[in-house]
């Protein structure tokens, strides 16, 4: 294969198998995203951070990551995504909960998860700082000659204004590493819109500065981008070099539980943009191809809701961590600088 260029996606796309297993991943990040937002307005997790609109994106994404082989340099609406990767319903609760039985310790904010196995890097509140990691562990396999990983790492539109995410873009081509850029475009960078950001309609056009290829897909179609993120990542394996796949989605929830969108956008617009909701029009395609019926995708529905709400119930039950430890991991031994 000539190197450079995007393949197309290979038979594995036409799984009816994926297809349903993109669905069931679509269908708990939203059972998850809504019972974060009832958990925080309970009093019982002190923020939520929803990835609504974002379900077909992140499915289509989490599911072109090779396990076992890649590794995944997410952002923190990225429930989807890692799920789907292999992280436990149980890790991504214990996060949520901030409970001593986290990976973190309870340290880290929500959904900033991480698993060394599964190949899941410790991510940053920081916006893009990702993005040159994953340069530097792209660059890693190259110079290990691991020839079939690639490094997989996602942003917001948002991200594409640091300056990091820049330098990232710059060394990924002149050191041609392979790393597949995911930028979910969801519009909105908490209240400012893309449009006060950049002159550029297509976050995929910034590719070119930098020698690299850029591609736009529907970010509301799982396939889509299960296609675009495998074609990037077979390129890469090739010797291709990195891509930067665009996918155009919308954040139909506020940035946050923190954050109050009725401030900065109208109702009429997110309403608008919910007729495009990526889950009804998943079940309604695989419904006409006969992947499955309704009633299968309420009986998931269904079984998803029970699984989660008995996994809260589970995890609220765990432990905070213990106020006595609370510099652990930042003084080596019994140094306690304060007495
Ligand atoms: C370097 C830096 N600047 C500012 C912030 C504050 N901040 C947190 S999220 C965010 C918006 C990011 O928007 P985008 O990258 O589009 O992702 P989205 O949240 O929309 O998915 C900002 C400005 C930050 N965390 N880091």
């Amino acid at each position: 294969m000539e190197p450079g260029a995007l393949t197309a996606a290979p038979a594995r796309a036409k799984d009816p198998a994926l297809w349903l297993a993109m669905l069931r991943n679509m269908l708990l990040q939203r059972a998850v995203d809504t019972r974060g937002f009832q958990l925080n307005r309970q009093g019982k997790i002190p923020i939520a951070m929803g990835s609504e609109g974002h379900e077909a994106v992140q499915a289509g994404t989490g599911f072109a990551f090779e396990r076992g082989r890649d590794s995944l340099w997410v952002y923190y609406r990225n429930t989807g995504i890692v799920l789907a990767a292999g992280l436990t319903l149980e890790s991504l609760f214990r996060s949520q909960f901030a409970r001593a039985t986290d990976t973190s310790g309870g340290r880290q904010i929500i959904n900033h998860v991480s698993d060394r196995a599964l190949g899941i890097a410790s991510l940053s509140s920081i916006i893009a700082t990702q993005c040159t990691h994953a340069v530097g562990a792209a660059y890693a396999y190259k110079l290990r000659r691991e020839n079939d990983r690639v490094a997989i790492c996602t942003f917001g539109e948002g991200a594409t204004s640091e300056g990091e995410w820049h330098e990232a873009m710059n060394f990924a081509t002149v050191l041609h590493v392979p790393v597949v850029f995911v930028c979910e475009n969801n519009r909105w960078a908490i209240s400012t819109p893309q449009r006060k950001q950049m002159h550029n309609e297509h976050i995929a056009d910034r590719a070119a500065g930098y020698g690299m290829q850029g591609v736009t897909v529907d970010g509301f179609d799982p396939i889509a981008v299960y296609d675009a993120v495998r074609a990037a990542r077979t390129k890469a394996v090739n010797g291709g070099g990195p891509t930067l796949v665009e996918a155009k989605c919308y954040r139909f929830l506020s940035h946050t539980t923190d954050d109050d969108d009725r401030t900065y956008r109208p109702r009429e617009d997110v309403e608008k943009e919910r007729t495009n909701d990526p889950l009804p029009r998943f079940e309604a395609r695989l419904i006409e191809l006969g992947v499955i019926d309704r009633a299968g995708v309420d009986e998931l529905r269904a079984t998803i809701l029970a699984e989660v709400n008995a996994m809260t119930d589970r995890i609220e039950g765990e432990p905070s961590p213990a106020g006595a430890d609370l510099y652990g991991n930042v003084y080596e031994g019994p140094h306690e600088p304060w007495r």
